[in-house]
């Protein structure tokens, strides 16, 4: 014993890195890493029926072991199918109990019947994740009372483009227009990708603006020195207001070096 008390002393003296004797007892001091995802343990509504037009409060209650929740999300399912995302807009945001909460605006055109919660995720500060699929039996639904319904996709009237060809040296961007009707509860957004020529999708835009004659515009831009050949408008998703969304995929025409030109 003596001798590693003067050993240790000397390594001290010289700054030398010292492994303690008792390993075991200074590891045990450090924060362990949080390796176990969260858990969803109750999710709860502030009232059990909507009216269409109304908003529900959704509340998730998770807890975790280490490292805490940082985050849920949820999916719900309308009666006929259709899967929404109310936290994707509008991310969740804890009560005075630290209960997690989202509240979800139903449209005055919104599906009337039982909606559930489909899905929910949790998070937890070390990014290990919970995800739990309740499927079309889930025990978490209200009713949404609802008298006029929409229940269809919007159309999509039209596509122009500024330009239908664009030399491959310039940097150069043109604008998309796009005509898009809803039946009933009216287009709540649009938006669109770009596929280059070998498949690749190169662009992803926000939501469009309207102009004044009431279409759907924005800018295609290309990255200078891309492939030569016909690049494809890819997908046009409209949203109406009755949160139906729908994603179509234009028929591409071919035209060197430039979108196609796509009209329905
Ligand atoms: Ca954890
Ligand atoms: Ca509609």
């Amino acid at each position: 014993m003596k001798k590693i008390l003067t050993s240790l002393a000397i390594a001290s003296a010289l700054s030398l890195t010292v492994v303690p004797a008792s390993y075991a007892d200074v590891v045990s001091y450090e924060t362990p890493e949080d390796t176990t995802s969260p858990s969803i343990t109750a999710i709860e509504f502030n009232q059990s029926t909507v009216n269409a037009g109304d908003t529900i409060r959704i509340y998730l209650t998770a807890t975790d072991d280490l490292s805490g929740v940082l985050d849920v999300s949820f999916a719900l399912r309308s009666p006929s199918g259709q899967i929404v995302t109310p936290t994707h807009e509008n991310p969740v945001q804890q009560d005075a109990q630290g209960r997690f909460y989202a509240d979800v605006p139903f449209s005055p055109y919104a599906e009337g019947g039982t909606w559930n919660v489909v899905q929910a995720v949790a998070v937890d500060n070390n990014f290990n994740a919970q995800e739990y699929l309740y499927g079309t039996n889930s025990p978490y639904t209200f009713q949404v009372l609802s008298s006029t319904p929409d229940t269809t996709f919007a159309t999509l009237v039209g596509v122009e483009l500024s330009k239908t060809v664009v030399p491959v040296t310039l940097e150069e961007s043109f604008l998309i227009y796009i005509d898009a009707t809803d039946n009933l509860s009216g287009v709540k957004s649009v938006r669109f990708t770009v596929n280059d020529p070998n498949g690749n999708t190169i662009q992803w835009s926000g939501t469009l603006q309207q102009d004044e004659a009431g279409r759907y515009f924005g800018y295609v831009g290309f990255p200078p020195g891309g492939p030569t050949g016909t690049y494809t408008i890819s997908t046009i998703t409209i949203q109406d207001n009755a949160l139906n969304e729908h994603e179509y995929q234009p028929a591409p025409t071919p035209s060197p070096r430039s979108p196609s030109k796509t009209t329905h």
